[in-house]
């Protein structure tokens, strides 16, 4: 299987290191959506990142219904979401808050840079800088109220949560005062320097 896109993306970069995790060992292809459009046009007429190429020819997108097929294929002894339902649903929340600041820092990075500065519209910003805001207080919050594990292991929600981590300080850092952030900061420190994420560095 083919996975496509660049790991600056980090729906990209969370489905290779699921996919390392759950051992399924999928070939990279780091194809741009941007400065490769009309390849990545060839692999998926709709171009998003990141896109899943089966072995019998079937495309599948969206990193978590990527990493839903993986755990499928990986099997129960594999998973990176806990079984028990309490524990489930709290994953379920760290997850959603994560990918809400992943879509929030791509907006306002897309805002930025692709956008012409006469036709940006401030109050459109200054909702989605409040948007990705008030996600990560409330993931900070959140790890307030339950750490997440440093103990060698990873999850789903801890992959999830320091791939956006990263990428919103790579892509918006003006958005994030670390120091507000130390849960958050200190168990993304703890994640960049598993193996796993070493060898699933950001483009
Ligand atoms: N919800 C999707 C979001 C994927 C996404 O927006 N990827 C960006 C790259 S970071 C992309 O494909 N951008 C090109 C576009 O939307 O035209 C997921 O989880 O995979």
């Amino acid at each position: 299987m083919k996975l496509i896109g660049m790991l600056d993306s980090p729906y990209v970069r969370r489905v290779a290191i699921s996919a390392k995790c759950l051992g399924i060992p999928l070939e990279h292809k780091s194809v741009s959506v941007f400065r490769h459009f009309e390849q990545f046009q060839q692999i998926n007429p709709v171009v998003k990142a990141p896109t899943l190429v089966l072995d019998d020819g079937n495309v599948l997108m969206d990193s978590t219904l990527i990493i839903d097929y993986l755990e499928a294929l990986a099997g129960p002894d594999h998973s990176l979401m806990p079984g028990e339902l309490d524990q489930r649903l709290r994953s379920m929340r760290l997850i959603g808050l994560a990918l809400a600041a992943c879509e929030k820092s791509v907006q306002l990075y897309y805002e930025r840079n692709l956008r012409p500065a006469q036709i940006q519209f401030e109050p459109w910003v200054e909702r989605v800088e409040g948007q990705l805001a008030a996600a990560w207080s409330v993931l900070e919050q959140e790890l307030e109220k339950q750490p997440l594990k440093t103990d060698g292991s990873l999850a789903q929600d801890g992959i999830t949560l320091a791939v956006a981590w990263s990428f919103t300080n790579l892509v918006v850092p003006d958005q994030v005062e670390v120091a507000q952030f130390p849960r958050i900061a200190e168990f993304t420190a703890y994640a960049e320097g598993l193996e796993v994420f070493v060898n699933t560095p950001i483009e």
